[in-house]
């Protein structure tokens, strides 16, 4: 009998879309466990083998999970709002939303190929009106709460196509599609008030089943930092300076301060001498990005603005600097500099010549240069001798008395610029009335639908194309029902994202996102499958959405997503499989020549599932002869099964338990080489027959990795339902025990010797074996033994006198 995998896996796709054996029902009687993975944008491009691999082991655990008895919700849809779609369409002038259905369709195709179990009746697509109505309905919410606003803020803005750029499309600080010099240019925007739960944000990470690199990419990216904001008065100038420091033990130190050029008191304090030099070198600035202004070996470029502060607590003058590499957004966009104790400052002193007083020494007295280590404070006067840590909290009492300072939590989390000046999004559901001003669309009359329209093309002003439509423009205000116009700009590609797990649970809801029966049930998510590239943006929007829906009284809880897996990425060759490096195994290619079951058990055989493997062809053709083998195997001895036997038994109780044990700890690679250790020993034993519990075995447990294989043998050992019907193999303990044990043999604690015993030897038998050792009589011979010991299983001690 020769293994058919095309005919075999044709067969069972059309069985379970028959039988309907995906689909996720609510049943009170089971526990449930929601399976899910990181939805795609669907691109022209279609899925390579590097993105299956992710969807590979989600299906693998949630069927694993399955045959564990829970009821299982493992669901898939669309990310397709975005920009590649509209530039497609300007580009070819096709309808973002006929390539969008386009790349879809062939999506689902190459998913549905994969065999995995997906519940298709609960597919979404953030596309759909009557899924993005809700993506509006939770906006207006955040509007009600003050958690949307409007802000002047610049964007990315090309002057010579005149249009506004998406962060992606800026490449090196020039415009991607004509090479220009991207500007900046201020607008209104709308905002999302994420800061209002940085706390929340940052304090629920530490019980997240989540890997600690994932967690740790979010606790910088909000950033929380203690400190004190201090005020410095300007001499001869009623104006102050506040800064933000996270070292205020160090004010004695102080020897400068600087200003980000784009603070608004560079104008005001500016002396006429230095007006051109500074005016000059504000200009310069604006061209930098943020993070080329934050390099910190970088030369430190700046310039004195001729003004002074004086110090809050000595008789001393400090100069104002202006510097790039003090940021605006970030604290008060002015610091006090410590060169002798802060990198940035040290460099920059050097460079122009200024003072660096010595505050902190460490353990081997001070420092010459720069120290950044802990210690106790000098030429601090009164906080002299304080620790670090003390001296911290000592600096600003200190001033505090003359209210100079307080003491202050800041984020590096910004909000979130909450709009796209572009077509292909979801529409903010606002009215701007002449009379009522800004007015929120009431949800009844939600969605706010994308007018179809043919053309996309970026208005000239900065504003999105919907603004050019007449129609979709004019409306008339809810409040006072005078004319109104509407909001034109749309939501960021993550708007849909951010909220998309819940609606899996109740998708053809029409009154609301979702029910309280269907959510309390399923939610929250208890596995989490994708990539590491979403550590931040994707992961923590999503977690604000969770907790302000949980704040609006909808959800029961405060995280979306229990536990996280991040799959590595595959490599061809040592490169990122990519369409742009022209390296991309195709699935459809694999699947033609060695079927969906084989590219599947590959993929999870690839290496440790987190890590990054490369792909090779021939581990595809070993997995390929493996299924082969176990098909063949089980095929010849499935209608003549012997009597069980001992060798059987232990071989099949170890099996498990191996398989069990790395599967339930996500090693999925040695689970499949379990597999194939057990096919060669069932090889061996084959001769005198399988017994039937060895044949069930092997087809369940390989069930989930190639679940069309596993349910033809499954029907070839006479069963009429399903294998994942069926439930998981379990072992025994006793099975799994050696039945003869190595032990050492020790003299005084030392070993001596070493000798095989009977793994339920008694204590006595085991002494008199290691004592009787001829090796032994060197050790033993004409001493007095004082003691005997026997640690079950691992050694004999013998300890000697003389
Ligand atoms: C004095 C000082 C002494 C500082 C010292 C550090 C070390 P984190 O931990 O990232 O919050 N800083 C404040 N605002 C800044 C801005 N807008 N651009 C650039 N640097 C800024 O860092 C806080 C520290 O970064 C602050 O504490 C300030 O320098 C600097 F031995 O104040 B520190
Ligand atoms: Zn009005």
């Amino acid at each position: 009998m020769e293994y058919q995998s095309k005919r075999i896996e044709e067969k069972w796709k059309s069985r379970w879309q028959e039988s309907g054996v995906h689909q996720a029902n609510k049943n009170d009687a089971k526990p449930k466990y929601y399976c899910l993975d990181m939805f795609p944008y669907p691109s022209g491009n279609g899925l390579h083998v590097g993105h299956w691999r992710g969807y590979t082991i989600s299906d693998v655990w949630s069927r694993f999970k399955r045959l564990h008895g829970y009821e299982i919700l493992h669901p898939m849809g669309w990310d397709a709002f975005g920009l590649p779609a509209e530039n497609y369409a300007i580009q070819h002038g096709v309808h973002p939303r006929i390539a969008t259905e386009k790349n879809v369709a062939n999506f689902k195709r190459q998913l549905e190929e994969i065999g995995a179990m997906y519940d298709w009746d609960r597919e979404i697509n953030t596309t759909d009106p009557e899924y993005y109505r809700w993506t509006q309905y939770f906006f207006v919410k955040m509007y009600e709460r003050g958690l949307a606003y409007r802000k002047k803020m610049p964007i990315n803005w090309c002057p010579s196509c005149k249009t506004g750029l998406a962060n992606e499309e800026v490449v090196d600080g020039k415009c991607e599609r004509c090479g220009s010099e991207v500007t900046k240019k201020e607008m209104y925007q709308w905002m999302l008030k994420i800061t209002a739960y940085a706390d929340r944000l940052l304090d629920d990470l530490d019980d997240l089943d989540w890997p600690e690199h994932v967690k740790r990419m979010q606790r910088a990216w909000i950033g929380r930092s203690e400190g004190a904001r201090i005020r410095f008065k300007l001499v001869d100038h009623d104006d102050e300076i506040e800064v933000f420091s996270t070292r205020p033990d160090t004010i004695y130190g102080a020897t400068y301060m600087v200003l980000a050029p784009e603070h608004p008191l560079v104008e005001k304090i500016t002396t006429a001498e230095q007006k051109d030099a500074v005016d000059a070198y504000v200009q310069e600035a604006m061209h930098k990005s943020n993070i080329e202004r934050q390099i910190v070996d970088k030369t430190k470029t700046g310039v004195f603005s001729g003004a002074y502060v004086k110090h809050p607590l000595v008789d001393r003058k400090l100069p104002v600097w202006i510097a790039d590499y003090v940021l605006m957004d970030y604290g008060t966009g002015a610091i006090m500099a410590v060169p002798a104790h802060d990198e940035r400052d040290f460099e920059f002193a050097e460079q122009f010549g200024l003072e660096i007083i010595q505050v902190v020494e460490g353990s081997d007295g001070p420092a010459e240069g720069l120290y950044t280590g802990d210690g106790v404070l000098i030429n601090s006067e009164s906080l002299n001798g304080l620790s670090v840590d003390v001296g911290k909290r000592a600096a600003i009492e200190l001033l505090k008395k003359s209210g100079q300072a307080e003491a202050t939590v800041n984020y590096r989390l910004r909000d979130w610029v909450f709009a796209r000046q572009r077509y292909w999004g979801e529409p903010i559901p606002i009215v701007h009335c002449e009379k009522c001003g800004i007015v929120p669309v009431p949800v009844e009359e939600l969605p706010i639908r994308l007018p179809d329209v043919e053309r996309y093309e970026p208005t000239g002003t900065g504003e999105s194309p919907l603004a050019a439509i007449e129609e979709f423009v004019h409306t008339s205000c809810p409040k006072c029902h005078g004319p109104a116009r509407r909001e034109t700009d749309t939501m960021p590609q993550w708007a849909g994202s951010c909220w998309y797990f819940l609606r899996y649970a109740d998708p053809h809801n029409n009154e609301a996102p979702f029910s309280k029966e269907a959510i309390d049930y399923w939610l929250p998510v208890d596995m989490y499958i994708g990539g590491v590239e979403h550590a931040v943006l994707h992961l923590l929007y999503s977690r604000f959405y969770t907790k302000f829906i949980y704040d609006l009284g909808l959800i029961q809880f405060n995280e979306p997503f229990t536990r996280l897996f991040t799959q590595g990425m595959i490599t061809l060759n040592g490169a990122k499989m990519s369409k742009s490096k022209g390296n991309v195994v195709n699935p459809d290619d694999i699947i033609r020549d060695y079927g969906v079951d084989a590219l599947r058990m590959y993929e999870m055989f690839v290496g440790p599932p987190e890590d990054e493997a490369e792909w090779n062809t021939n581990g595809l053709e070993g997995v390929s002869r493996f299924l082969q083998r176990v098909y063949r195997l089980v095929a010849a001895h499935s209608t003549s099964p012997v009597a069980e036997r001992d060798s059987l038994t232990k071989l099949r109780h170890r099996f498990v338990a191996a398989l069990t044990e790395r599967m339930e700890s996500f090693r999925f690679n040695t689970a499949v080489s379990a597999f194939m250790e057990y096919l060669n020993a069932l090889t061996t034993e084959a001769k005198a027959g399988l017994d039937k519990a060895t044949l069930e075995t092997l087809t369940v447990c390989i069930a989930p990795f190639a679940p069309h294989l596993g349910e033809e043998l499954w029907e070839m050992l006479g069963h009429k339902v399903s294998v994942f019907e069926s439930v998981w193999p379990t072992y025994e303990e006793k099975w799994l025990k050696d039945d003869e044990v190595e032990i050492a043999v020790q003299v005084n604690g030392r070993v001596r010797s070493k000798v095989t015993v009977p793994a339920d030897v008694s204590q006595a038998e085991a002494i008199r074996v290691a004592k009787e050792l001829p090796e032994m009589a060197e050790w033993l011979d004409g001493k007095q033994i004082v003691k005997e010991i026997y640690v079950t299983g691992r050694l004999v001690n013998i300890v000697v006198k003389g």
